[in-house]
């Protein structure tokens, strides 16, 4: 079953979104199965976002993401990558649809409230990036009859 890595950043960790964006993923029917809060060291941030470091903004988004926890997390389910980026909206929040994470809760692209894997070689990189293989747990649960 495809994986991918979800992050709640900074800004939406201070502005009191995890439980509401844990919910959202929970009620599409995905499977919670790793989850921390981490103060990302900058070596790691520097890491995580290697394909921007030549970018203009990369020094101030390696400053945002390190600025305080984010939670991050590894969800479960079937076509979960491309489901998640769908669920999370565009990078720019003003361009967000409403419905959407970043539609509904941000307004800025510097501080754009949710971070998710977009391409399955991503989410597996992002995950060893940020997960011990023992704390990604393998769990039956009893609502997938249900759902798939
Ligand atoms: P991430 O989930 O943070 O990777 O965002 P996403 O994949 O939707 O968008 P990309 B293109 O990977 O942007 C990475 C972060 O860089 C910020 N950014 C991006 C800017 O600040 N200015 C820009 O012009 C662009 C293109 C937005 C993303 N994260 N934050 N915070
Ligand atoms: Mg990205």
């Amino acid at each position: 079953m495809e994986k991918t890595f979800i992050m709640v950043k900074p800004d939406g960790v201070q502005r009191n979104l995890v439980g509401e964006i844990v919910s959202r993923f929970e009620a599409k029917g995905f499977q919670l199965v790793g989850a921390k809060l981490k103060h990302i060291p900058t070596e790691l941030a520097e890491q995580h976002y290697g394909e921007h470091k030549e970018k203009p903004f990369f020094g101030e988004l390696v400053d945002f993401i390190t600025s305080g926890p984010v939670f991050a997390m590894v969800w479960q389910g079937e076509n979960v990558v491309k489901t998640a980026r769908n669920m999370m909206g565009k990078t720019n929040p003003g361009e967000a649809a409403p419905g959407t994470i970043r539609g509904d809760f941000g307004l800025t692209v510097g501080k754009n409230v949710i971070h998710g894997s977009d391409s399955l070689e991503s989410a597996e990189r992002e995950i060893n990036l940020f997960f011990n293989e023992e704390d990604v747990l393998l769990y039956d649960k009893q609502d997938s009859a249900w759902i798939y």
